[in-house]
């Protein structure tokens, strides 16, 4: 595909020297800086970054919208860390609204999707005193006897470093155990922001910037893929959220091992940062355009819709954004308890591929890995067996 550039961001007067500069870099292929990256904060307005996220973005994936057929399971929502932002986690003691599945219940989950099209199951909760490494293993081992076809994407970097301490295990044998018993990758939980300054303040219990790099190294080494998100929008300056994707971009030259780049908006509904006022959607999509122009190592900019609804999720495949996650179920309360657009996030792959053929976009189901399942441009639903 011969994808033009748009001449008009390096033609209008209104735009300052330094900011055609990093055009003319985008246009060339070449990386921006950290400075770069802050300048886009500061004075990239919306339409300028989102001219250059877009032609970054149909570089690399034309026209194509990716999202694929996934259920989640949250074992508990007992949790031994206390993060300010969280509106989702109990104390062991809280028996209001605190659940901890048992395996036979877990099991069941997966179960209920028998002879359903679904490639992946992202696994991911609280961190549980009592649910260690060993359980975990077993449990991932009993979900491939019952499926094993499908993709486990399982546990952040929060609950494999609690999990190794516990068992007294370095990362990278914790992590050869889960794999040995089918664990395929990691999701990109618990990255929130890495500077140490602000982690204190939001999210001072639980493992660190460094730890959390490490175990996604340790993965990657490994041949676990994985992913990476940015919580944004609350007491962190631009600085904070340019020092993020730097250091994640340094890792992905290192290991190359992260398929996605997630930016999630931070929601203030009912958790211990409920005072601060969430940002607007124009912020939402320059964040996803500067991702897309910042990361340039990153294959995929994922929007997660049930965090930003459907309206912003549209909006923002014109900001870089490939990605929509998946046909999820409503079994996901991570966000429904902090406030997100989507109350009960639930689409059925035609919803969700008319939501993206509504932007003139193509519509394409992916496994984990990015391998294309089905296109769905010219796709008959009336064909279709199982409805999911
Ligand atoms: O790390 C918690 C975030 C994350 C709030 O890898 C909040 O495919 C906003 O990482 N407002 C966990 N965000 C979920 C996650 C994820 C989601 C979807 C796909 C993938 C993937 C990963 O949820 C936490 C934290 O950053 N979070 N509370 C809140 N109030
Ligand atoms: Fe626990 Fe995760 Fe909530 Fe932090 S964000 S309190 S680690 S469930």
């Amino acid at each position: 595909m011969n994808i033009q550039k748009n001449e008009s961001v390096l033609l209008d007067s209104n735009i300052s020297g330094d900011l055609k500069n990093i055009a003319e870099k985008v246009y060339s292929n070449e990386r921006i800086t950290f400075d770069e990256g802050l300048l886009l904060y500061e004075k990239g307005e919306l339409g300028y970054l989102g001219t250059l996220a877009n032609y970054i973005r149909e570089k690399r994936h034309g026209n194509s919208v990716y999202f694929n057929r996934n259920f989640h399971i949250e074992p508990t929502n007992i949790c031994v860390f206390d993060c300010k932002f969280c509106s989702y986690s109990r104390l062991l003691k809280q028996k209001d609204e605190a659940w901890e599945l048992s395996e036979e219940e877990i099991l069941n989950l997966v179960r209920n999707y028998d002879g359903k099209p679904v490639t992946e199951v992202h696994i991911v909760g609280g961190v549980h005193p009592k649910m260690g490494l060993h359980y975990f293993a077993e449990l991932i081992r009993k979900i491939k006897v019952i499926r094993p076809d499908i993709h486990v994407k399982a546990f952040t970097a929060v609950e494999l470093e609690y999990m190794c301490r516990k068992a007294k295990v370095s990362y990278e044998e914790g992590l050869r155990i889960l794999k040995e018993h089918g664990q395929d990758s990691l999701p990109g939980g618990g990255a929130e922001i890495f500077d140490e300054e602000i982690r204190k303040q939001i999210c001072e219990d639980k493992c660190t910037a460094t730890q959390w790099l490490e175990m996604h190294e340790t993965a990657h080494r490994l041949g676990m893929p994985s992913n990476a998100t940015m919580l944004y929008g609350h007491i962190e300056k631009f600085e904070h959220r340019v020092d993020h994707m730097n250091r994640l971009r340094m890792l992905q030259d290192k290991t190359n091992g992260f398929n996605t780049f997630i930016p999630l908006k931070f929601r203030n509904k009912g958790n211990q940062m409920s005072h601060l006022k969430e940002v607007s959607v124009v912020e939402d999509l320059r964040n996803y355009a500067i991702s897309r122009i910042y990361m340039d190592n990153f294959a995929h900019l994922k929007a997660y819709w049930p965090m930003i609804g459907r309206t912003t999720t549209q909006m923002s495949l014109a900001f870089g954004v490939d990605d929509i996650d998946g046909t999820i179920d409503d079994s996901t309360k991570i966000y429904t308890m902090a406030g997100s657009e989507e109350q009960s996030p639930v689409l059925t792959t035609q919803q969700l591929v008319e939501m993206i053929k509504q932007v003139k976009r193509t519509p394409i189901e992916r496994d984990t890995l990015y391998n294309v399942v089905t296109d769905y441009s010219n796709y008959d639903f009336s064909k279709e067996e199982v409805v999911l």
